[in-house]
């Protein structure tokens, strides 16, 4: 089982700054959950970070019949890109949203999820656990 693990800006600073919203740990230690969880559940799974929208849905379309599934957590970008939406609609891959902070409760525009129409789950405001989380949901979803 293959999974796409893709998480958009500003991601690659967690740790650095905000740890009030974020938490202390840092993107290095999200790579290492993501590689523990792959190596616990026989998962292979592939991660990509970007800051730029184009980027991020290039690796989307580039998942398109090599990945089963995929997890991401867009960022920013989940309230404001359609192009984001429209490569997942697109590949018509499984795909789990993750927020690490609990966006309902946060700012009125972080409450819209453009990427979250094409997901076939959203899971927030559960820190990292959340990636194993969708990890798990998706290769649950896949197996059944
Ligand atoms: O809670 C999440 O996972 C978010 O997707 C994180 C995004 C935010 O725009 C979404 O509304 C919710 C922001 C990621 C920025 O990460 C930072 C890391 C360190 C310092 C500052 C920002």
């Amino acid at each position: 089982m293959k999974i796409l693990v893709i998480n958009g800006p500003n991601l690659n600073m967690l740790g650095i700054r905000e740890p009030g919203i974020y938490g202390k740990n840092t993107f290095a230690d999200l790579l290492q959950l993501l590689e523990d969880t792959a190596r616990e559940e026989g998962i292979e799974i592939t991660q990509f970070q970007s800051n730029h929208e184009g980027d991020l849905v290039d690796k989307i379309q580039w998942a398109y019949g090599k990945m089963d599934g995929i997890v991401i957590n867009p960022a920013a970008y989940t309230h404001t890109s359609v192009a984001i939406l429209d490569a997942l609609k697109a590949v018509s891959l499984p795909a789990v949203e993750v927020h690490i902070s609990d966006v309902d409760a946060r700012e009125p525009f972080r409450q819209i999820s453009y990427a979250g129409l094409a997901c076939i789950k959203t899971i927030k405001g559960h820190g990292f656990a959340g990636y194993r989380e969708a990890i798990l949901y998706l290769k649950e979803y896949l197996s059944a």
